[in-house]
């Protein structure tokens, strides 16, 4: 495990999936437990890293003075370019731009409107969160039109598949899986990737000192 990088994060979509991605192009990093119940994401030295409270953080001390990334997707986007070819395909194509063009779609139509109504539900406004929700839920069974190959955006793994898989994962309850039968296959193969289930366990362990 590598000090120079970490990753401060939670077992939260957002920090499982900067875990995945960093963890399938191959780049060791410390992860570093946060329990946000406890408030961990409040102190004076991680606000210093992320001024807004919020999990993950990526720091790379690498470099000086060190980079900070506090955005999942970012963090997403330091992977895939410190690992050409391994979360999306090398130089401009046609094939990368359909990364992209999915990877943006799970992050926008589908994570963007379940993390609003989270927040609703957080409040009291559970009504108001109900059609984000759905919503959210609606847009991920188009996700079964992508995959006429193997992976969310073609015949590669890529970061269009991290982006899809925790929300995916986590609403695995609510779904008839019968009527969405590539998905289902889908979902299975990337549980099974070794990165992947390394990424999930990231942020099992208890509270790092
Ligand atoms: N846009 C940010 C969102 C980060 C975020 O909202 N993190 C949540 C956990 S999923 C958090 O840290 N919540 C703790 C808090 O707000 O106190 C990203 O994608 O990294």
């Amino acid at each position: 495990m590598s000090e120079i990088r970490e990753l401060y994060g939670a077992s939260t979509g957002n920090s499982v999936r900067a875990a995945i991605a960093l963890t399938e192009a191959g780049i060791e990093f410390t992860p570093r437990c946060l329990d946000l119940l406890s408030g961990d994401q409040r102190t004076p030295e991680y606000l210093a890293l992320n001024p807004l409270g919020k999990a993950p953080t990526f720091v790379d001390h690498s470099v000086s003075p060190p980079l900070i990334i506090n955005q999942s997707n970012a963090i997403i986007q330091y992977a895939d370019e410190h690992a050409p070819g391994r979360l999306s395909p090398r130089g401009p194509s046609a094939q990368r731009y359909r990364v992209y063009d999915r990877f943006y779609f799970f992050v926008t139509d589908v994570i963007a409107p379940s993390h609003a109504a989270f927040f609703l539900r957080q409040i009291g406004q559970q009504n108001a969160s109900a059609p984000l929700s759905r919503r959210a839920l609606e847009h991920l069974m188009a996700a079964e039109a992508f995959l006429e190959s193997e992976y969310i955006a073609g015949d590669a793994f890529s970061m269009a598949d991290i982006s899809a898989f925790t929300f995916t994962r986590s609403v695995r309850d609510q779904i008839h899986w019968e009527k969405w039968p590539r998905m289902a296959r889908w979902l299975a193969l990337i549980a099974a990737r070794p990165a992947v289930k390394l990424g999930m366990q990231a942020f099992e362990s208890k509270p790092s000192s």
